[in-house]
């Protein structure tokens, strides 16, 4: 296509077509040509501004970016609340709640490790621990769990505690552990000088930014800190929380993000601790963000400013992220649980029911949703990676934290595996590894996984544990050994941010990486899944794959005395690679599970107490509905 200019401002775009044997098309351009120019000036204009705007809205919509507009298709289904979903079948027998083994599937592929895996199982200490000894003096006396009832007038209040001594001296940690607690400490101490106070650290320009202005990577790091047994640097930070921190700023935050990393900390602090000055935080944070879900639909905004409460969508465009409006309701639900006060819970659970109501493909959601309308955006991608994946964790978990007693979370997430199995879940070529492909646009199927989809594997086997079908468990595992393999087949030994899986027969490597995809941000997810598969079936290789991951940080990720940077290229083992930020969730969730991995101390974080959030930050199960 070629574009002349005349000196008459005329613009023509010629086709390519030869004129002298297109004669009718010559004309018709001539006629248009002679109708443009008599046109005013203001006339063309408006023409060309219309034009302008039609072209962008086109891009805009377009499936490409994920964001076409088109009516709402005919949908799959409707989708009542607790109408159990087609072909669901409750469990056969009921089965051991936590731990389980799955057998040696994958026993070759332990045999294949090519540097010495530093688990001693001699090393292992026998944790002597007594849950009622040593209490915290301003916590409240507690069984194993207690669940305080406190309902006085409109809200009910009940708090569930489990005792643990996370400070007790005689505290032992294994080699692993201790390698794990040295990386935390790294980091801190370098954060603790050249950026004590701000968001997040980053470890080679020795500079700091912010994000929200909160000291996020401090409160995002308190309970890792506790679960560590690192009492200094939990003190730091309890005195960071108590004298420093405003959360009076005229500042915009992302619901979502506050809500997993801040509001989701200060919770999990309080329940660990028993120190009402968490609470405290946590509540004052939630009457901040409650005008996010000042909307016509109810659905919140995505952002919200701390000091105005004016909140809005963001700013590149209408919608939400469906993932973000669905994952703040385990934080609101416990934030209600222990202030009393029910306006939290209310409020997410509006949400919730509203996009449960809303239709689905097979119980699978498209990655947008619109506050104004509150319509699931039925053109957009449908993906367990960003923007879709912790919608799926959270119904789950929302029916582990209502102590399995709300069912419709559990059918929401059963009818969402189901379509996934149906959809989503394939094997590429040639090693016939299982992956979760996103459905682009909501219809074609894109081999294509981020590393953020890793979660779902710890996800599938922590309700496998917890009753649900025992083929969550093979696939989570399955899923779980190809994240593993994303970390294993790159120079590095690191995995990129996004992966293509070869469909074709007779391809010779699985994994494609494009060089934009190619980066590694220190992500929790397949450590994460690790972690659960290894509380669930106690099998020994899930340690020896954490143990290599965590090496592999420590190799190529690690910046000597300032803690750990992301990484530009997971192909590069060749040095020069700092991304340099360290992302606080890090020392939040990779480097929590990685030690809680190596711990074989059953009391720490029990599953059948804790839910832990999508940030790693454990809360309380409670064994009663919620509703008054
Ligand atoms: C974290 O903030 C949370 O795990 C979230 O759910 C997804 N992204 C990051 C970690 O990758």
């Amino acid at each position: 296509m070629r574009k002349n200019t005349s000196f008459n401002d005329r613009v023509t775009i010629n086709l390519g077509f030869d004129p002298s044997r297109s004669f009718s098309e010559t004309g018709k351009s001539k006629s248009i040509t002679r109708a443009w120019r008599r046109l005013s000036s203001l006339q063309r204009t408006v023409i060309l501004l219309l034009v302008c705007v039609a072209c962008m809205c086109a891009v805009y919509y377009s499936p490409v970016f994920q964001m076409e507009v088109g009516r709402p298709r005919a949908q799959t289904k409707d989708h009542p609340i607790d109408m159990l979903p087609p072909g669901w079948k409750p469990p056969e027998a009921p089965r051991n709640p936590v731990v389980m083994n799955s057998g040696n599937r994958d026993e070759e592929e332990a045999k294949v490790v090519d540097f010495p895996l530093k688990v001693d199982k001699e090393e292992k200490q026998e944790q002597i621990h007594n849950p009622m000894e040593n209490k915290p003096a301003d916590k409240p006396l507690a069984d194993q769990q207690v669940e305080v009832d406190k309902s006085n007038g409109p809200g009910r209040r009940f708090e569930a505690v489990v005792e643990y001594d996370y400070f007790n001296s005689n505290r032992q940690n294994n080699a692993q552990q201790k390698a794990i607690i040295e990386a935390f400490k790294e980091c801190w101490e370098a954060y603790k000088k050249h950026a004590w106070g701000h968001d997040e650290f980053h470890p080679i320009s020795k500079r700091f930014s912010e994000w929200f202005g909160v000291g996020l990577t401090i409160i995002d790091s308190i309970d890792t800190a506790i679960i560590m047994g690192l009492k200094d640097e939990y003190e730091e930070a309890r005195e960071f929380v108590a004298k420093d921190l405003s959360l009076d700023r005229d500042q915009d935050v992302n619901l979502f993000e506050i809500t997993i990393r801040v509001l989701g900390g200060m919770l999990s602090s309080y329940h660990l601790t028993g120190d009402n000055l968490f609470k405290e935080k946590a509540k004052e944070l939630g009457d901040r963000l409650l005008p996010c879900f000042n909307s016509p639909s109810r659905v919140p905004y995505s952002d919200v400013n701390l000091r105005s409460g004016v909140a809005h969508a963001p700013r590149w465009g209408p919608d939400s992220s469906t993932s973000e409006v669905t994952t703040i309701q385990l934080e609101f639900r416990d934030l209600s649980a222990v202030t009393g006060d029910p306006k939290y819970r209310e409020a997410v659970d509006e949400v919730y029911s509203h996009v449960h109501s809303e239709p689905k493909k097979d119980g699978l959601v498209p990655i947008f949703i619109n506050a104004q309308t509150g319509k699931l955006r039925n053109s957009a991608t449908i993906s367990v990676g960003a923007r879709g994946d912790s919608y799926y964790e959270y119904l789950l978990k929302q029916w582990l934290q209502t102590g399995k007693t709300e069912d419709k979370y559990k059918f929401d997430y059963l009818e969402a595996v189901n379509g996934m199995k149906q959809h989503l879940f394939k094997k590429s070529e040639p090693s016939k590894l299982t992956y979760l492909g996103e459905l682009i646009g909501g219809r074609s199927f894109a081999p294509k996984m981020d590393h953020l989809v890793c979660f779902m594997g710890g996800t599938l086997a922590l309700g496998q544990a917890n009753g649900l079908p025992d083929d969550h468990l093979d696939l989570g595992s399955e899923l779980t050994r190809t994240c593993y393999e994303m970390y294993a087949r790159m120079p590095t030994k690191l995995s990129p941010e996004i992966v293509y899986f070869n469909q074709a027969e007779g391809a010779s490597e699985d994994l494609i990486v494009k060089p934009l995809d190619s980066h590694n941000l220190l992500r929790p997810e397949t450590v994460e899944s690790l972690f659960y598969l290894y509380r669930i079936t106690q099998d020994e290789k899930y340690r020896e794959w954490g143990w290599k991951i965590f090496l592999a940080f420590k190799k190529y990720a690690r910046v000597e005395g300032f803690g750990y940077s992301s990484i530009n290229n997971v192909k590069n083992a060749g040095g020069n690679n700092y991304r340099d930020k360290l992302e606080s969730f890090f020392l939040a969730e990779t480097l929590k599970y990685l030690y809680l991995l190596f711990s074989d101390d059953p009391d720490l974080i029990p599953l059948d107490k804790f839910v832990i959030n999508t940030e790693a930050h454990p809360l309380p199960i409670y064994s009663k509905p919620f509703s008054n």
